[in-house]
């Protein structure tokens, strides 16, 4: 049988929970259709997401339609959630985009539709709620053509225009649906038009629109007809190794990991050997392969398909199960969180609890990133205000812990100032160059050479390693192969960089290995992960940081009159104008400012602009802070204070 998965994807509250229950049923796969508002549906399953009415988490839920067994993973829409859509993009063989008729393209639409672009996702675009009073599926479809693609062309045209639209689309990639149209378009049978659109579809080059509405039941038989005719599932090896993909954690009631799994190439069963995360091998306790109700239950898992997986040990979110797949270049990324909130249990003795049900919501969701300071403060990472909410409800619920946040800040980042250079020569004893005396405090601490540049590197390029050493000073009886010692110096450089000069994670930059040397059997592998946070800290400090705060991109509609008021107020909030435009009494702005005003400007707007202005917001890059730079607080002594931090080493063990 061929499977596809298909993920649904849209802004928040355009629909997608209530198109994938539609579909559910119309497909057969249930009985009743549940409802969002009633908190009856089938993918919102969690007590939160049903008492909210919003998704929260992605789920995955399966129907038939003719032979194509679908996988459907409904996602969340609400910006707070977005690292859920990001994991479950690079498992998906097509997607539906959701677009209300009314509301029309919202901001998360042109940056789904683009995500889903770049990992080569063929799409189909649902323009839901059209029983709304003022859906106009008409004017969507030309917004949609000007702001997502040219591509984006009706699926089945009511009218000539609608065809013309069609054919003069699929003509811009297929030359013989140009000569038929210029010399006898009578020769463009509807037939002709489907299998160029089914296959300019999977190309990734036309985007079909279907017009319905979820809550009512229209147009879902002509999509469901559409998914099987235009997209198709991609064919894995089944002989081939075992390679997939881990896109959601969920713990049981009895505490235990299952990971969803949608495998590339190979099969996997239940007690086989499996290497997981590119480290250690585990053997898979069970496996439930998603397949439509009906089906029976099997417990192998074949290329192309998804299951859930118990017994994978330490398992996270994104792991590689048995070879990484293929096209890991392709991975969307999307920024990461620019803010964080400091997490205190209400009652004090609950603290420790506290930080160790953060670290499991951390697993389920790489992307809450949980860290503790000197002071035992408990600092979680955050997309919103949503989110934070949703985290409190999670630790009451789920954990019993009352839990509170203070206010939330935005989290910065810093990049070297200049080239920076330090050296640790194994047993060398410098001098104290005033008295003579070699001082204990002055010893290379480790049995191991190692010598490291760190220089500046373009903005957004994160963090590079490269190495200049030669091949007789890598310790082989160590690491088994260069390569090996490479990946795990690697890891020690990116474990250094978490905590700059002033605290933040240090990033845009290219570090050097200069040299390296060990003594065997003496040297161990800690040596060189402690050296390396000592020579890069201290070629950190003799090159400098600038701590770079993160900005915001606004877009922003108001009436023409009152432009230049809002323009007055971006300027007080450290906003630069980066575009403007009237017409019809409406100004459009584009600016950036510092993240850490947004909510400031936020609270201004309704004043400012006769309560009519539009904001969309989008995250937008980083900017150096001139002065008094902000410092966090640091989780442990930093290197530099040698005693300090040698004792905290040996505290810890
Ligand atoms: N009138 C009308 N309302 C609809 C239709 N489809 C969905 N809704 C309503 O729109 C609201 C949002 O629907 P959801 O299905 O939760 O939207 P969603 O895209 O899953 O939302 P998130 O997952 O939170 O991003 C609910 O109140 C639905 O009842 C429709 O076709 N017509
Ligand atoms: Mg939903």
């Amino acid at each position: 049988m061929r499977t596809l998965n298909l993920g649904i994807l849209a802004h928040v509250d355009a629909g997608k929970t209530t198109l994938s229950e539609r579909l559910l049923y119309i497909a057969g796969a249930i009985d009743h259709v549940g409802s969002v508002d009633a908190g009856t549906t089938q993918t919102d399953s969690l007590e939160l997401e049903r008492e909210r009415g919003i998704t929260i988490r992605s789920a995955v839920a399966s129907f038939l339609v003719g032979d194509l067994a679908v996988n459907l993973v409904d996602t969340p829409g609400h910006p707070d959630f977005i690292a859920e859509v990001e994991r479950v993009l690079g498992v998906l063989d097509g997607a539906v985009l959701v677009v209300s008729a009314v509301e029309g393209v919202q901001p998360q639409t042109p940056l789904l539709f683009r995500a889903l672009q770049r990992v080569r996702v063929p799409t189909l675009i649902f323009v839901n709620k059209i029983d709304r009073a003022g859906a106009d599926p008409d004017a969507v479809v030309v917004a949609m053509r000007r702001r997502l693609s040219p591509g984006v062309v009706p699926f089945a045209p009511a009218d000539e225009a609608g065809r013309t639209m069609l054919i003069e689309a699929l003509a811009e990639h297929d030359e013989t649906i140009l000569d038929a149209f210029v010399t006898d378009p009578a020769r463009l049978t509807s037939g002709r038009l489907r299998t160029a659109l089914a296959q300019q579809t999977r190309g990734g080059r036309a985007f079909p629109v279907f017009v319905g509405s979820a809550g009512r039941g229209i147009g879902i038989d002509e999509l469901l007809a559409g998914i099987d005719e235009l997209l198709s599932g991609r064919k894995g090896d089944p002989d081939a190794a075992v390679s997939g993909r881990v896109f959601k954690i969920e713990r049981t009631t009895s505490g235990e990991r299952a990971a969803y799994v949608r495998l590339f190439s190979g099969t996997l069963r239940p007690r086989q050997r499996v290497r997981v995360g590119g480290g250690e091998e585990a053997k898979p306790t069970s496996v439930r392969v998603f397949a439509p109700a009906g089906a029976p239950r099997r417990d192998v898992l074949t290329a192309g398909e998804m299951a859930m997986v118990r017994g994978l040990g330490a398992v996270r979110v994104g792991d590689a199960i048995g070879e990484p797949p293929p096209g890991e270049g392709a991975v969307a990324r999307f920024p990461r969180p620019t803010l964080e909130a400091v997490v205190f249990a209400l009652e004090p003795e609950e603290q420790g609890s506290l930080r160790a049900a953060l670290n499991q919501l951390a697993e389920q969701d790489p992307l809450i990133d949980v860290r503790q300071d000197d002071r035992q403060e408990i600092a979680v990472s955050l997309y919103g205000e949503v989110q934070k909410e949703v985290i409190q409800a999670t630790l009451e619920r789920d954990y019993g812990i009352a839990a509170d946040f203070r206010e939330t800040t935005t989290v910065c980042i810093e990049r070297p100032a200049r080239v920076g250079e330090a050296e640790e020569v194994i047993h060398a004893e410098t001098k104290n160059n005033i008295t003579g005396r070699s001082s204990p405090l002055s010893t290379n601490p480790f049995t191991a050479t190692l010598a490291l540049r760190i220089e500046p590197a373009s903005p957004g390029s994160g963090v590079e390693f490269r190495a200049a050493v030669e091949q007789r000073l890598v310790p082989l009886y160590l690491f088994k192969t260069t390569d090996t010692f490479m990946t795990q110096m690697r890891a020690y450089v990116s474990e250094a960089l978490t905590e700059g000069l002033a605290g933040w994670q240090v990033t845009d930059c290219i570090v050097t290995m200069t040299d390296c040397g060990y003594s065997s059997p003496a040297t161990s592998a800690a040596d060189y992960r402690r050296l390396t946070q000592l020579v890069l800290m201290t070629a950190l400090h003799r090159a400098g940081t600038w701590v770079c705060e993160p900005l915001t991109e606004l877009s922003l509609e108001v009436p023409a009159s009152t432009a230049q008021g809002v323009v007055a107020a971006l300027g007080r909030l450290g906003g630069r104008v980066t575009g403007q435009f009237s017409g019809n009494g409406i100004a459009s702005i584009g600016a950036v400012m510092p993240a850490a005003h947004v909510r400031a400007l936020q609270h201004q707007l309704p004043g400012l602009s006769m309560g009519e202005a539009v904001l969309e917001t989008r995250i937008g890059g980083y900017q150096p802070v001139g002065d008094n730079p902000p410092a966090r607080l640091r989780s442990s002594p930093s290197p530099l204070d040698r005693d300090a931090w040698l004792a905290s080493l040996s505290r810890r063990g």
